[in-house]
């Protein structure tokens, strides 16, 4: 993988968003509160929402979102925090291009709806229109730590939520539960399934499959680990991560965003931030040898880029295959590694990168 500057000059940018695939403008989001678009090697203000949003922190401009019919209708929308009567609030907002599609109409903001922040923090961010034509969008728990007003898995609470809007109407209707900051998610465009990344307190980042009406744990969960209370919680009331990793442990940060991305070189990855630490999980099939899938059996390996050790395979019935690095937790079966491997396992794998001491979790197959 190779990155290379396409646009500079912008300040604090944290979401980059297109009108379309056949447009070849982009739109940088600001978190002070203003975008710019970028056609080639020219940059200019497109939205000045400056006077409007409460920044610093984890507030601001957050994202940017093109109507699906953008060409035809203009629209757009955008999340943001704003100080209202005195009281924090995020604001979801539709807002339309004036007679130059480069440039928006600051008076045209129709707000969908606002949700009371009673932290500073913890505001997720992510506006993003899903395959089925509806309004995603990722809300934090409220914010402080540990979620002190229960709001994620408060079901009357728009809080530590996915929320799925009609931009028609601007109702939002709670779509997943259980979050604390869900601060970027995007879809499979294989699927249309939802990829989550779910940021962590202080033991575990997580990337959640999404799937209607789930709860996603926070915050009797954090990952797979209990937090509310730290003992004797159950984890089968929950969906698990699919991939997961912990925090602020030997330089890995708080997970920041990705996409799922089939090709062979790189599968599912998802970024971290303030380091190099990449998660990739691997789903479908790994490659297991088609001998020990003939006889009944499963191949567990480790090894692959950054793995220090001799590669170590397992072929044997699944009830079995337990190695000695490898736990159980719930529904959950755990790999540690003392620095970079790949683990298959029932024909799913996870990629962990070099240099980090990590933990993995992939659904028991049974
Ligand atoms: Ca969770």
């Amino acid at each position: 993988m190779r990155l290379e500057p396409v646009a500079s000059g912008f300040e604090l940018p944290v979401h980059v968003a297109f009108r379309g695939t056949q447009d070849p403008r982009w739109f940088v989001v600001e978190q002070a509160g203003r975008i710019q678009v970028v056609l080639g090697s020219q940059v200019r203000p497109f939205l000045d929402l400056r006077g409007r949003v409460e920044t610093g922190g984890e507030k601001g401009l957050l994202s940017l979102a093109f109507h699906p019919q953008v060409a035809q209708n203009g629209l757009f929308y955008v999340n943001y925090t704003r100080r209202e009567g005195g009281r924090l609030k995020t604001f979801v907002s539709e807002f339309r291009t004036s007679a130059d599609p480069d440039v928006a109409d600051p008076a045209s903001e129709r707000v969908l709806f606002t949700v009371d922040q009673p932290f500073r923090n913890h505001n997720g961010g992510l506006v993003l229109f899903g395959p089925d034509g509806f309004l995603y969008v990722g809300m934090g728990d409220g914010g402080s730590a540990d979620d002190p007003l229960n709001n994620a898995q408060n079901p009357a609470s728009l809080l530590g939520k996915v929320l799925r809007v009609d931009p028609r109407t601007g109702t939002p209707q709670v779509w997943a539960t259980g979050f604390r900051n869900p601060w970027r998610f995007s879809f499979d465009r294989g699927t249309g399934r939802m990829f989550l990344g779910d940021v962590g307190q202080d033991r575990r980042e997580e990337v959640d499959v999404v799937e209607p009406r789930g709860n996603y744990g926070w915050a009797v969960m954090e990952g797979t680990l209990c937090n509310k209370p730290e003992v004797g919680c159950d984890p089968l009331r929950f969906r698990p991560p699919a991939a997961e990793y912990p925090t602020h442990e030997d330089g890995t940060c708080s997970v920041t965003g990705g996409y799922v991305y089939r090709a062979l070189a790189l599968r599912g990855s998802w970024g971290g931030t303030c380091s190099e630490t990449t998660v990739a999980a691997r789903s479908g099939p790994s490659g297991s040898p088609q001998a020990c899938r003939s006889a009944g059996r499963e191949t567990l390996r480790q090894g692959g880029p950054g793995w220090s050790g001799p590669p170590s395979s397992w072929c044997a019935p699944l009830s079995a295959s337990r190695p000695s690095q490898s736990s159980r937790t719930g529904s959950s079966w755990w790999w540690t590694s003392a620095a970079g491997s790949t683990i298959s396992w029932a024909g799913r794998s996870l990629w962990l990168s070099p240099g980090t001491r990590t933990a993995a979790a992939v659904p028991a197959p049974w």
